[in-house]
């Protein structure tokens, strides 16, 4: 089943910034989609399973820890 996941993440600034999380979250189990927005650090994420302990654990060791 389709579900999706909010994350309010932390230093995102450019575009350079959301290619690099779509990138590393697209190797994960799951995702389907991933939106960012550079003005807030939303994070929307959309897929099935997704595990949210793996996202988080992603975004970390990305650089971009969310809140
Ligand atoms: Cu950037």
């Amino acid at each position: 089943m389709s579900e999706k996941i909010e994350l309010d993440v932390e230093n995102i600034k450019c575009g350079g910034c959301a290619s690099a999380i779509e990138d590393g979250l697209k190797s994960l189990d799951g995702i389907e989609s991933i939106e960012v927005n550079i003005e807030n650090g939303h994070v929307s994420i959309s897929g099935d399973s997704l595990s949210e302990t793996a996202i988080r654990e992603k975004l970390a060791a990305l650089g971009f820890p969310a809140k």
